[in-house]
């Protein structure tokens, strides 16, 4: 379908997408995001190249990248996994203007639901609230025992952190680790119970991902034909740019979220919801 001129938009740009946003026909918006939006905020994603997790792990000594986040891995092995959760503690850091667009979005009643593969929790501390955000792979929000899932306490939670000396639990003596989900554990029931909405979606967008996990990766497919999928990202991923109405906007997404809400209008409050962050 490549080549094909748009059907539902006018241009397969900032104007065409800014244009189709204020029309009657764009009313649920969904939005899937990934690493890649909280770059700016100071967090490494895994896969850019020197930046990225996956490139710094060496001084781990692990078999493999992945294996900091591998269920089995942590069992025999829990230190990767503690240490890296020092450096990604979300307290540390600030939501980018990007997930203050998301709370814009839904200022505007226009924001469905937020599908996040991120476990940073910023997509809350932007403002927005809990019904609007599926944390596909779970987030640091929470933390329980890997055997007896016996909930633990977050303050004991931090100190373990801290320290860099694995927690256990009171009941079980099981490890212990956040609510973030591991290669080899099954995603949130929530995340596949609202997936099948993306099939009423009338603009998608899909920001700072690889596109590489699945399920997750998956779900942009469920968007119907009718429904223009918007890519904001450093480099084109999966199948985007394969139908007439998805849009490559390629860059750095807080200049490319900046550039849309000024073709919007909406720069200026935009920016007075960042500042209050
Ligand atoms: P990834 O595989 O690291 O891909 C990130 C993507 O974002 C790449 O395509 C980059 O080119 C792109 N990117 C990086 N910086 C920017 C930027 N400033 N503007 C636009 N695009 C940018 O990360 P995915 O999210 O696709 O992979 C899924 C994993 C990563 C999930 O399981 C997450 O839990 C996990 N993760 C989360 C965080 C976090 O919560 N902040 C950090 C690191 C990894």
């Amino acid at each position: 379908m490549t080549g094909e001129g748009p059907s539902v938009l006018k241009s397969r740009d900032v104007k065409g997408v800014a244009e189709y946003m204020k029309s009657d026909q764009c009313r649920k918006v969904f939005v899937m995001a990934g690493a890649g939006i909280s770059t700016s905020a100071g967090i490494p994603d895994f896969r850019s190249p020197e930046t990225g997790l996956y490139h710094n792990l060496q001084r781990l000594n692990l078999p493999y990248a992945e294996a900091v986040f591998d269920i089995d891995y942590f069992r025999e092995n829990p230190i990767p996994f503690y240490t890296l959760a020092k450096d990604m503690d979300p307290s540390k850091f600030r939501p980018t203007i990007t997930h203050s667009f998301f709370k814009l979005l839904d200022k505007k009643s226009l924001l469905k639901m937020c599908f996040t593969q991120n476990i940073d929790t910023l997509e809350r501390r932007a403002g927005l609230s809990g019904d609007k955000i599926i944390e596909a792979h779970g987030s640091f929000a929470a933390n329980s025992c890997i055997d007896c899932q016996e909930p633990y306490e977050e303050e004991k939670m931090k100190i373990a952190v801290e320290k860099g000396e694995p927690a256990r639990c009171a009941s079980c003596g099981g490890l212990v680790k956040p609510e973030i989900v591991f290669f080899g554990e099954g995603l949130p029931s929530s995340f596949f119970s609202t997936v099948p909405q993306l099939r009423t979606g009338d603009l998608l967008f899909i920001l700072g991902t690889s596109l590489t996990v699945m399920p997750f990766a998956g779900i942009c497919k469920l968007a119907p034909p009718s429904c223009p999928r918007v890519l904001i990202n450093l480099d084109a991923v999966g199948d985007l740019g394969s139908r007439p109405d998805d849009v490559l906007l390629l860059g750095d997404c807080d200049g490319v979220v900046r550039e849309l809400c000024k073709e919007l209008g909406w720069l200026e409050e935009l920016e007075d919801l960042w500042a209050e962050t």
